[in-house]
């Protein structure tokens, strides 16, 4: 198989795809199971390995369930696509509808998504549609559009999106030889928890991972729904891509959890910036916000003797690139220096002398 063809060809043969299913791709998938370095030897795990989804075609996770949903968009004759989103769901549609030579409809909070996102699904040519409120509140919306107008919903709603997403438990596993034995990752509107679960059940019953990982979900502190057991109605992070208090795979998320022996938990917007900046400047790793929430949460069970990671292999999974929200990275890392022209003038800024 050739390097970049893609989920639909690299994973057909677990994917509810058909003869008439066109095999469309912008090369997702494949992405790099990369060791981390310092933050395994903090928490003294045997390895710990992070998935860099954000090194997909737009950026983030998204695209593996949005190539499967915009190629039975087009099986089904569809014209037009419609989702709502906290911003990487939207740049995905865009991408993917563009490809597909389908109308693109996103409907997405106001003054709550990343730049980067925003940017992507306008030069993607998406009819981009500010919603004023939250991500909850644009779910119901598209939810009620869809009944009035002949649009294809593509929120993990629709069944493909989380039956593409799943191919990542299948690369970690194809990668590690097995399934590890822990998988953390941040939970916004609960479908990545659910649809990992779903493919390490499946590699499992056929054989191809001896074990199954413990799941390790979490939520952020001001929009966690499932810790605390009830709707959230105004939920706020700065972690804005999981910025939701009334997650649509709510149950199969706890489902997940309970299964996996695993836990939902939430991490504080301090934790998440201090993982994001360890991230970064430990690991050389550029994450967003939201997707650091894995890497906080691990941290956090660690530090509270919750987890112990000896002898356990680890994957972190990085849902996001850092570059989609670079007005976070501004404001926390630290301050450039300015100096005239000349090489004394750095050197006395850098104070080489
Ligand atoms: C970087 O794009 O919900 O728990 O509308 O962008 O499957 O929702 C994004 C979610 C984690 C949470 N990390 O995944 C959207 C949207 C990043 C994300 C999540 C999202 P789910």
């Amino acid at each position: 198989m050739s390097a970049h063809a893609g989920i639909l060809r690299r994973y057909g043969a677990y994917l509810p795809i058909t003869e008439a299913t066109p095999l469309i791709s912008l090369g997702e998938g494949d992405t790099p199971l990369v060791p981390s370095t310092r933050i395994a030897r903090e928490l003294g795990c045997a390895a710990l390995y992070f998935k860099l989804e954000g090194c997909n075609p737009t950026g983030s996770f998204k695209d593996r369930g949005m190539v499967l949903a915009i190629a039975k968009a087009l099986e089904e004759g569809s014209r037009a696509v419609l989702c709502a989103s906290t911003g990487n769901t939207s740049a995905a549609a865009a991408a993917y509808a563009a490809r597909a030579n389908l109308e693109a409809v996103v409907l997405v909070p106001a003054s709550y998504v990343a730049l980067g996102k925003l940017a992507q699904a306008m030069i993607y040519g998406a009819r981009v549609v500010v919603v004023d409120g939250n991500f909850d509140q644009a779910l119901d919306i598209v939810r009620e559009l869809a009944v009035r107008h002949p649009l294809t919903i593509v929120n993990s709603i629709n069944p493909y999106r989380l039956e593409g997403q799943k191919t990542a438990a299948f690369e970690v596993c194809d990668v590690l030889g097995d399934a590890p034995h822990v998988l953390a990752i941040p939970v916004g509107n609960a479908g990545n928890i659910t649809a990992y679960w779903r493919g390490f059940r499946e590699y499992h019953a056929l054989g191809r991972a001896t074990r199954l990982p413990r799941m390790l979900g979490f939520e952020a502190a001001g929009a966690a729904p499932i810790v605390r057991g009830e709707v959230v109605r105004y939920p706020d992070t700065i972690a804005t891509a999981i910025r939701i208090g009334n997650p649509a795979s709510w149950q199969a998320a706890v489902q997940a959890r309970d299964e996996s022996g695993g836990v939902i938990d939430c991490v504080t917007d301090e934790e998440i910036l201090e993982a994001y900046c360890l991230l970064a400047s430990g690991e050389g790793i550029f994450a967003e916000p939201a997707s650091a929430a894995s890497v906080a949460g691990l941290r956090k069970l660690v530090r509270e003797g919750r987890l112990d990671l000896r002898d356990q292999i680890a994957v972190c999974v990085l849902t996001g690139s850092g570059l989609k929200d670079p007005d976070r990275a501004m404001k926390v890392a630290a301050s450039v220096i300015e100096v005239p022209p000349t090489a004394s003038a750095v050197e006395a800024a850098l104070g080489w002398r």
